[in-house]
């Protein structure tokens, strides 16, 4: 049957009836109380339930296949969030990681030849695979890192994909990269990475190393390894020839023998600045390329022209996204003295309808903190905040007996020569310092020895290009936070790193041009 469109138009429901047809929505079915200083908001809880298919024990992913590590032993992975053991994993140590360099050098025999598009095919199945088991991995990811759930289910795993999608594209347009040149793969890579974003900071390292023809020997954090040896299963259901990818789990000793085998012809790493520093003295006599992905203490700065609620939004984004356990986290918020009082007000009353616990209930904003060493680390901060004159001020917020947890934080009163305004915390807090002028926010913001990441809110264009231009940062945000995007790259100036991931100028990290 043919039905014009005038037909078709009439049998779609009216704008009255979709109103009544939609659920009702959450607040009407659970309607918050009044907002009183110092209360929190009751929710039923709604755990994720999907099955992480975690098993209770995991070898190392060497030459296509899981193999026990030479020493025999193994580490206990933690659930932050309850303290209690996940799994256990191999504790790798140097002939391990020798082993799997010798697995990606004979790999890269063939690997480095193979045509671009059919490296792309397999990078493109790898992403499909991690779509399929999405909502598995972002289980596994919040327990085994205690993030909330709905970060991991709508942006850590996503995103993940996303590079691997983005990376098989140019597989085969490698010769587009640089008009004129042709990119040849640099060989056997060794890539180091942190606990804040395990799965994502994986496909990172890995999808752009893939698509230039190089293979891989990663080790992943003690603290979250979960995500990588669940990798290791995608790339054998890919049919990844073996040794294309290597995955040793293990200790900082592990990273360091990586880092210096001499195999490794570039080395990637991510973490700290400390241990990016003892990378970089270690390997200062060798030719290897690197790419160091460091630390940050980003300024998140708000003029008094800027739309006020949602900066706000963006500040809490910028600070408790995965529990300020961010490299470019907005932990330092330059706000212009006019609207201080108002921004600081509204931030509070914020915070205190933000949730904090149980990183699986999909209502929870702030989860657990990855380890009981950070979560001390942090508070250590706090301490050093009050002492050196600060104003700690935090919501009231019941915390779940057992688990790292921290309320969100924040300090006012703060200066720029508080160690809680110059160091990179890596937690729920922020400092909040104020300013009179452009110039003096533009001092203030590059007053650090880091130079990731910034913020920027105000209603002028032309404020946001001075801004841009003359932060120090590698990545500028204006009226938004914490925006990322395969295609864009990222990476910092000063103690922050150098090298970018993501977009061209990611690939060219990982490749030789001829
Ligand atoms: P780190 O303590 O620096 O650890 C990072 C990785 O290095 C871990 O896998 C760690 O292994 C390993 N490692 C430790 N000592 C090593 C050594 N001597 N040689 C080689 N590897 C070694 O950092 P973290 O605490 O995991 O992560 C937080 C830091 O990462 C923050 O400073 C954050 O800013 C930074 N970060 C930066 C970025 C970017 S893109 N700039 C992104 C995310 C995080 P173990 O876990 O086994 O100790």
């Amino acid at each position: 049957m043919v039905i014009s469109v005038h037909q078709w138009f009439k049998t779609m429901p009216t704008l009255a009836e979709k109103k009544t047809a939609r659920p009702a929505p959450r607040t009407a079915a659970r309607p918050r109380p009044e907002l009183i200083f110092g209360d929190f908001w009751e929710f039923d809880p709604a755990p994720e339930t999907a099955d992480p298919k975690i098993k209770p024990r995991y070898d190392l992913f060497i030459g296509g296949r899981m193999v026990a590590p030479t020493s025999g032993r193994y580490f206990d992975s933690i659930n932050p969030a309850n303290e209690q053991k996940l799994t256990e994993l191999a504790l790798g140590n140097a002939t391990d990681v020798d082993l799997a360099c010798q697995a990606a050098s004979r790999a890269f025999e063939k690997w480095g030849k193979l045509p671009g598009k059919e490296r792309g095919k397999y990078i493109y199945r790898i992403a499909r695979l991690l779509q399929d088991r999405a909502r598995e991995f972002a289980v596994a990811e919040t327990r085994d890192n205690g993030k909330p759930i709905r970060e991991t289910r709508d942006f850590d795993v996503p995103m993940a994909a996303a590079h691997f999608f983005y990376h098989a594209g140019w597989a085969d347009k490698l010769d587009y990269v640089a008009p004129g040149r042709r990119l040849a793969p640099l060989g056997v890579v060794g890539q180091v990475i942190p606990w804040n974003f395990p799965l994502l900071m994986l496909s990172w390292k890995i999808a752009p190393a893939l698509a230039a023809g190089n293979c891989v020997v990663i080790k992943p954090a003690t603290n979250t390894p979960l995500t990588a040896v669940k990798l290791a299963e995608i790339f054998q259901d890919a049919d990844l020839p073996p040794g294309v990818v290597n995955i040793v789990t293990g200790s900082g000793s592990t990273g360091g023998a990586l880092m210096a085998h001499p195999a490794t012809v570039k080395i990637a790493f991510t973490g700290s600045t400390e241990v990016g520093k003892v990378i970089m003295r270690s390997v200062a006599d060798t030719d290897k390329k690197m790419t160091m992905e460091l630390g940050g203490k980003a300024a998140n700065i708000v003029f008094d022209d800027a739309p006020i609620d949602q900066a706000v939004e963006g500040i809490v984004n910028g600070i408790f996204f995965n529990q300020g356990q961010v490299c470019c986290a907005g932990s330092r918020l330059l706000v212009h003295e006019p609207v201080a009082e108002k921004v600081v007000s509204k931030l509070k009353n914020r915070l205190r309808v933000l949730r904090v616990g149980d990183p699986l209930d999909k209502n929870t904003d702030v989860g657990a903190i990855v380890s009981r060493d950070q979560l001390d680390t942090v508070k250590g901060y706090l301490d050093s905040g009050v002492q050196e004159g600060a104003e700690m001020w935090q919501p009231s917020c019941r915390l779940p007996a057992k688990g790292f947890y921290l309320p969100p934080t924040i300090f006012t009163g703060v200066t720029q020569s508080h160690r809680i305004a110059r160091e990179e915390i890596f937690g729920p807090v922020l400092s909040i310092i104020t300013f009179r002028t452009v110039d003096e926010a533009i001092e203030k913001a590059n007053n650090t020895a880091y130079g990731l990441s910034a913020g920027v809110w105000t209603d002028k264009g032309s404020r946001i290009l001075k801004m841009s231009t003359e932060l120090k940062a590698g990545v500028v945000w204006a009226n938004t936070f914490n925006k990322f995007d395969p295609t864009s790259p990222f990476g910092g100036y000063k103690e922050s790193g150098f090298g970018r991931e993501g977009g061209r100028q990611g690939l060219l990290d990982y490749a030789k041009l001829v």
